[in-house]
């Protein structure tokens, strides 16, 4: 959190594994309509703009950041997670691993990366309409967001209507922060500055550890198994 002199702002993240529909829904939030064949994530998108939380109905500014999933873009992710507020932690409903890594990996990115042990977390399971082909039941979801303390919802990107519940859940959790008066372990100046209305891509830095020669090897990423469950 932090305030410039004027309205509080709220770092948010985007985090999830590989077309878990990350930007789907940073689209469908940002414009509320379904976003037309999203491409992969490369380099961390961010963007900026008021909201009114629930009560007690203060405007604070989001700056919402959508991340890569794939694993050679993850280091200049990180990068985007110091002081985050809020992560939004997606899975796809029909995708287990994809469930199994938000305990395994991106929970614990955010608490490690945001050096913050408040960040106020969301589980996102999209893909809510591919119902038929849903791998974890919505219980066991529900569960373990109650048991890690974070709100819960189900939704699909590509239901325009869908666009609500992203915005309920954020100005509910936005509501707590400024309830709880924001902040301690954030200032301004570790809020990247961000023009409202504009989206910015910020150059990747080319790294000799995660750089991926060539496509197959992306696609071996996107296909990969869970080594873990
Ligand atoms: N059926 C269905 N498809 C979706 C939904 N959300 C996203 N998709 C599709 O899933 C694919 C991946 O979506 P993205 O939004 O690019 O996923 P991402 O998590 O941003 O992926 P990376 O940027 O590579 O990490 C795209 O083809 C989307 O159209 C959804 O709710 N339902
Ligand atoms: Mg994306």
């Amino acid at each position: 959190m932090a305030s410039a002199g004027g309205a509080m702002q709220l770092k948010v993240l985007f985090v999830g594994d590989v077309d878990v529909g990350k930007t789907s829904i940073f689209e469908l939030y940002r414009t509320h309509e379904v976003a037309k064949s999203p491409k992969h994530t490369m380099d961390p998108v961010i963007k900026s703009f008021n909201i009114v939380t629930m009560t007690p109905h203060t405007t604070v500014e989001l700056h919402l950041y959508d991340t890569a999933g794939q694993e050679r873009h993850k280091t200049l992710t990180r990068q985007f997670y110091r002081n985050a507020d809020i992560a939004l932690l997606v899975f796809s409903i029909d995708d287990g691993d994809s469930f199994h890594h938000i305990e395994q990996v991106w929970k614990q990115e955010v608490l490690k990366r945001s050096e913050k042990d408040d960040v106020k977390m969301i589980l996102i399971g999209n893909k809510a309409d591919l119902y038929e082909e849903r791998v974890n039941d919505i219980s066991t979801s529900e569960q373990y967001a109650r048991r890690h303390g974070m709100k819960f919802i189900e939704m699909s990107a590509i239901r325009k209507d869908d666009y609500q519940k992203v915005d309920s859940v954020l100005r509910e959790t936005a509501a707590e922060i400024v309830h709880q008066g924001g902040r301690s372990s954030s200032t301004n100046e570790e809020h990247r500055p961000v023009q409202r209305d504009e989206v910015i891509h910020i150059e990747p830095v080319p790294n000799p550890i995660h750089a991926a020669p060539n496509e197959p090897q992306q696609e071996q990423q996107k296909n990969k198994r869970c080594k873990l469950c």
